[in-house]
């Protein structure tokens, strides 16, 4: 039972629509609980309606989309599929929205052939799995897995809006965060399509991949305090400059994060204040990203570059302050799933690849409350959390026929 060429035409259309969707008319960008957020869910609930859905919306602002089982079905779980709505900033067009968009033409695919499984169908585009607006990732899944951190919700974006405040002008309560929780027994599983977001599967010359494991992850915020001053009075020796002490800072992170395959290490902002081309600057913010498939090896490191970092800044005389904005433990997808996509892949002809996952997904969250698995779809030259990022319909409609194939198959 393929997804028909109906449903499949539409995902790349509806990429496109939702691609329109941004907060910069220059580039795309929607981050969560923003007026574009709010669009964004409407029109994806609009669809989810037409495909026979019956839609909610919880308190983070995730958009879930059910279709019935059978009637006669015994079964009470449901099989959930989806991604996240939310993008990082100039960000391409298919991180996320491919996964949401590739789940809802399975469904729309059932509903055309008035076709009923024995599980009931879920399609999930979760709220904010980026984290750009308020440093902290999984937002949408971590609520949905009853994982999430309050002490988010009075954190401040760059306008100084708080979570709470965002979420109450997005038309929810922070207070009711804790009803989004679902209930482990009503997931039978979880699987999410996401593009590669990197080069395996073209190297390999096949659209479609199976995921065996997420990378774990751990998020900082570093804020580092010195003195201002005058850029031409002020002898080099007498400065307490937070701006040079970061430039250390930073290579400390790309020397300990160039040693082993599968281990990165990533300063993505970075903030210098007064910010004046004259004035010595006294204050930095700026963030680490460090990842790697082995949880002992980032938590190792993570360590050896904190004390570095704290030494530097001792010798400098500056002040350190370290906030750890995000967790996640590396997660392995489950087996069952893994090998119930591999014979879709298979079914399909597609030459095999089985491959870990170096990107976050919402899937490492929602492994709290459920099995999960991931398929990969090919993008061009790896390319992702940019603009250019692209994949082909041809790649498209494969990744949604072996999505739609797993899902026929957990049936079975
Ligand atoms: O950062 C990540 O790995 C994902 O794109 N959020
Ligand atoms: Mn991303
Ligand atoms: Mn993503």
């Amino acid at each position: 039972m393929p997804v028909t060429p109906a449903a499949a035409k539409r995902i790349m259309d509806r990429i496109d629509e939702l691609a329109k969707i941004s907060e910069s008319p220059d580039c795309l960008t929607r981050r969560v609980a923003t007026r574009e957020h709010r669009m964004a869910n409407d029109l994806v609930a609009s669809w989810m309606k037409d495909a026979g859905m019956q839609v909610r919306e919880d308190a983070i602002g995730n958009v879930v989309g059910r279709y019935a089982a059978a009637e006669r079905s015994t079964k009470t779980s449901s099989i959930m599929l989806g991604s996240h709505l939310d993008t990082v900033i100039n960000a391409g067009r298919y991180d996320g929205m491919l996964g949401v968009l590739s789940a809802l033409a399975c469904v729309e695919s059932l509903h055309e052939q008035n076709m009923r499984l024995p599980y009931a169908v879920e399609v999930v585009g979760f709220a904010d799995e980026e984290g750009v607006r308020y440093q902290s990732t999984y937002l949408g899944s971590r609520a949905m897995a009853g994982r999430f951190n309050k002490l988010v919700l009075s954190r401040e974006d760059e306008q100084g809006i708080t979570l709470t405040d965002a979420l109450t002008q997005f038309g929810t309560s922070a207070d009711e965060i804790d009803s989004a929780a679902v209930n482990p027994d009503d997931l039978h599983a979880y699987l999410e399509l996401h593009i590669e977001q990197g080069p395996v599967l073209e190297n390999g010359n096949t659209p479609v991949g199976v995921v065996s494991s997420i990378s774990g992850a751990t998020r900082l915020m570093i804020n580092l305090t010195g003195y201002a001053g005058h850029a031409g009075t002020v002898p080099m020796n007498l400065r307490r400059d937070a701006l040079a002490a970061a430039a250390q800072c930073i290579s400390i992170v790309e020397r300990n994060c160039s040693t082993e395959a599968g281990l990165v290490g990533t300063v993505g902002r970075i903030n210098a204040k007064p910010g004046a081309g004259n004035v010595i600057p006294g204050d930095v913010q700026f963030s680490i990203d460090i990842r790697a498939a082995s949880d002992s090896l980032r938590v190792e490191r993570v360590n050896t570059i904190v004390e570095e970092m704290s030494s530097v800044c001792a010798s400098r005389n500056i002040e350190i302050d370290i906030e750890n904005v995000h967790e996640a433990a590396s997660v392995n997808c489950d087996a069952l799933i893994v090998k119930h996509m591999q014979s879709a892949v298979a079914s399909m002809n597609y030459d095999l690849i089985t491959l870990p996952s170096g990107a976050g997904h919402d899937a490492a969250a929602m492994a709290d409350i459920a099995p999960v698995g991931m398929l990969f779809v090919r993008c061009r030259e790896g390319i992702s959390h940019h603009p250019d990022e692209s994949v082909t319909e041809d790649d498209a409609i494969s990744g949604a026929q072996v999505l739609m194939q797993t899902v026929l198959n957990l049936c079975d």
